[in-house]
């Protein structure tokens, strides 16, 4: 299948070049470019390289056919938004020219590099000298490869001078990642290879669907099965993924922690604690061992939805494999309370034996291209690159070496992403913002108060492919090189570094990322320091990652493009790398992993009489995040046109809702309007909406701004709700 050769116009771009006001002024759209005017030199032989979007980062080779270059897939096989990939490159929807906007409330139009690059670093300054360095804000993305995510924090450490930065990623992996540092004193998605699942007796899968999310995934655990092994998912609706298990527990949304701490009593009840693993290479037992005295199964099963004999019959098959593996993804982090339900999964993983054991453990299931390498290198708040804490003095020492400056000119910790996007154009925040590679007008919680804050910054400048719902609302747009237009490194959920090779030179007017660094930083008086060449990027990043937790100093792009297998760390020229981590200690001090007491919590947004309903969000196999991307290729959106909210047959009784009708949702912080989807594979008491939609259909005009206490992950997957018949809603 290739699908990528012909490129429909069918003007999804029609309010693009609005004025940047919320209310917006749909203006001129640009003149289509056909693909021939596009690229001055086509793809001319087969390029190896990896999918652009999620952390599997398959394999492909992109190959020259008539029009266009397509896809052919890697070893593994391909999704439909991979196959499909190729259809952004040459496709009039993106953007072939910098824009500019003519006055506060003007129009968006067509501008040279110079003038767009001059009029963004004019506005930073503008800022900066009105309110300090903290004025100006920096938020990056997942998705970009390491050699962006390591000279975006330098940008905004060394060229701005801002503690301002942060990233999606808060919104995606941060709950993990807060979970495992606690428990492992690291946090590397899976600590071992992904093909271990497939040879697990026991698989644990919470909150993921990967059937939809990351197909490829299912071989393993088709193997997994087909070998005899128990495959559990946790999941208020059955999903393709949970029809595919062994057992389904479908739990109510927001209560995992609740159905860990139950699992975990049952455990111990049943007499499957592995207490000489505890003695060797933990602590903190007592204490978890007293917190879940109290999740009795009973108790647990009102609690959660879960039966008594469900919860026995899956710690059965928990205890009776030596290989069992505990996987979270973001149904169960991204909640108020995900660290804690992360680090609920970390202490039945524990209390079974199972970390740091060949075969068995613990891991999360990276989302972004760069999930993992972009919340390694300095793009987070807290962070430089290396996995390095911003406040640590040896840290800062280390890296303000490598980058030439004084440690004390380093900046504090800053924002994290959701207190940063508040914080737009208030008092204190800042009041110019630099945004390379996401979309948060969609993705962001509480999305249409983000878009107001974005809406009262001085100077919003966006650096993206397309012409995003955030991009629209921008002063200075900057058409950027995409995927298979510039070479750059990327690091998968298995904590693997892969090369991305460039196969085809970027059309005319656009530019890399890089470069709009290396320009703007040029502009700011910051004249050396910003190498555009991604190589030469990466050797930095050796250099400031040297002897830090993320070690990349002996991963070279000639090691990668002769093919070698380098999962980090892999601290000098001739390390093999390392793909399992903790077999012999953790990374703590002391070398043994923490349990950490952990209690089920309140909900952050108790249901009541006027939002009686669960809303949780979620994903679907055809979109790709907040479907910027995705939105604009034909075939995606003829397989997934539209946004719907999915809801039990019973529930739509009681509603009066007939199947197919259009319905507002709402919540306390707003409403989209969504054709009903009547399924009995979800909850009777939640209601289900994928969050890739735009305008009237946006799932996050409904999500609540409740953040996790540390790691700061707002509660995407669960709000309270309420479901009318349009014709109610609007008399
Ligand atoms: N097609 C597609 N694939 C993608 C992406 C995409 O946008 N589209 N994005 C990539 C990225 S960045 C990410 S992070 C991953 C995400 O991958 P997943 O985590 O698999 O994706 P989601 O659909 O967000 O959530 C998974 C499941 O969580 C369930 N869920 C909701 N609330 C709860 C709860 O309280 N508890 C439990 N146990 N489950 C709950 C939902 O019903 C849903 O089926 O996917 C990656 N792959
Ligand atoms: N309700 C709800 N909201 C969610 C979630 C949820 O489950 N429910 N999931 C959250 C999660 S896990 C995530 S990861 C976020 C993701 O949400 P976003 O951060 O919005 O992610 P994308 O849609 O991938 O946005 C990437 C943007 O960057 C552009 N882009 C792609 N590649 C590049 C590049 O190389 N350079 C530049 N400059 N731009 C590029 C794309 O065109 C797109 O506009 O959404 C979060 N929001
Ligand atoms: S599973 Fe992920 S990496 Fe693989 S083709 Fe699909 S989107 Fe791309
Ligand atoms: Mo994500």
């Amino acid at each position: 299948m290739s699908t990528s050769s012909h490129v429909r116009n069918t003007g999804d771009t029609v309010a693009a070049w609005a004025a940047r006001t919320v209310v917006g002024v749909p203006t001129l759209l640009p003149t289509p470019r056909s693909p021939d005017d596009l690229r001055t030199s086509p793809l001319t032989q087969a390029v190896a390289t990896h999918c652009p979007y999620c952390a599997l980062q398959c394999s492909m080779t992109l190959t020259p056919s008539a029009s266009t270059a397509v896809v052919e897939a890697g070893v593994g096989g391909l999704c439909s938004k991979g196959w499909s990939s190729a259809a952004l490159l040459d496709s009039p929807r993106r953007l072939t020219s910098p824009l500019v906007r003519d006055g506060r409330h003007g129009r968006l139009r067509e501008a040279g590099w110079d003038e767009a690059l001059d009029v963004a670093a004019a506005g930073f300054r503008w800022a900066r000298q009105q309110a300090g360095p903290d004025a100006v804000g920096v938020f990056g993305g997942g998705g970009l490869t390491n050699e962006k995510a390591y000279l975006l924090g330098k940008f905004a450490r060394v060229a701005l001078r801002t503690s301002q930065i942060d990233y999606n990623g808060r919104f995606c992996m941060s709950s993990a990642a807060a979970g495992a540092m606690r428990t492992f004193g690291l946090d590397r998605g899976l600590p071992f290879p992904l093909a271990d699942i497939g040879d697990a007796g026991c698989v644990l899968l919470v909150g993921s669907n990967l059937a939809e999310t990351m197909p490829p995934v299912m071989q393993h655990l088709s193997r997994q099965r087909e070998s005899g092994g128990a495959l559990i998912v946790v999941d208020p609706r059955r999903t393709p993924t949970a029809a595919a298990a062994t057992l389904h527990l479908q739990v109510q949304p927001g209560t995992d922690l609740a159905l860990a701490n139950g699992l975990l009593f049952l455990a111990l009840e049943l007499g499957h604690v592995d207490e000489d693993y505890i003695e060797a290479r933990t602590t903190g037992w007592p204490d978890v061992r007293r917190a879940v005295s109290a999740s009795w199964p009973a108790q647990v099963e009102l609690t959660t939805g879960v039966s008594e004999p469900d919860l026995r019959e899956a710690v059965r098959m928990l205890a009776a494999t030596d290989r069992a593996v505990i996987l979270t993804a973001r149904g169960a982090e991204q909640h108020a309370h995900g660290v804690d339900t992360v680090s609920s999964f970390l202490n039945l993983a524990l209390a079974l034996g199972l970390a740091g054991r060949p075969g068995s453990g613990w891991g999360c299931l990276t989302g972004q291209g760069n999930g993992q390498g972009g919340r390694e290198h300095g793009q987070k708040a807290d962070q430089l690159p290396g996995y390095r804490k911003l406040d640590d003095p040896a840290a800062r020492a280390h890296v303000a070496a490598v980058w030439g400056i004084d440690p004390t000119d380093l900046p504090a910790p800053g924002r994290s992403a959701y207190e940063l996007l508040d914080a737009l154009g208030e008092d204190g925040g800042p009041s110019a913002l630099l945004l390379m590679g996401s979309n948060p007008v969609v993705s962001a919680p509480r999305a249409r108060h983000v878009q107001a804050r974005l809406a009262a910054l001085d100077c919003l400048v966006v650096a993206d492919v397309v012409l995003s719902e955030t991009a629209v609302m921008a002063d200075v747009v900057l058409p950027v090189a995409q995927w298979a237009e510039e070479d750059g490194t990327t690091t998968d959920l298995q904590g693997r570094v892969l090369l991305r090779r460039r196969a085809l030179d970027p059309p005319a007017g656009v530019r890399t990322d890089l470069h709009v660094l290396a320009g703007l930083a040029n502009r700011l008086d910051v004249p050396t320091g910003f190498p555009s060449e991604p190589e030469a990027v990466f050797d930095e990043l050796r250099r400031a990652s040297a002897g830090g937790a993320a070690d990349y100093a002996g991963i070279s792009y000639d090691r990668l493009a002769a093919g070698e297998k380098l999962h980090w760390p892999c601290p000098y020229e001739g390390h093999p790398g390392t793909p399992r981590l903790f077999l012999d200690r953790f990374a703590t001090p002391n070398g043994r992993a923490n349990f950490v007491a952990v209690h089920p919590p309140e909900q952050v947004e108790p249901v009541d009489a006027e939002f009686p309903l669960l809303l949780t969000t979620g994903r679907v196999a055809a979109h790709y995040q907040s479907g910027a991307q995705t939105r604009r290729i034909d075939v995606l959106t003829d397989a997934a046109p539209t946004a719907f909210v999915e809801l039990h047959p019973f529930l739509a009784e009681r509603l009066e809702v007939a199947d197919g009708e259009r319905v507002r949702v709402s919540t306390r912080r707003g409403e989209a309007f969504l054709r009903t989807r009547l399924t009995d594979t979800i909850r009777p008491d939640t209601v289900f909406v994928p969050f890739h939609w735009a305008g009237r259909q946006r799932a996050n005009s409904l999500t609540s701004d409740a953040l996790d206490p540390v790691s700061k992950m707002p509660s995407f997957k669960l709000c309270a709700a309420r479901i009318d018949r349009v014709a109610e809603a609007v008399r």
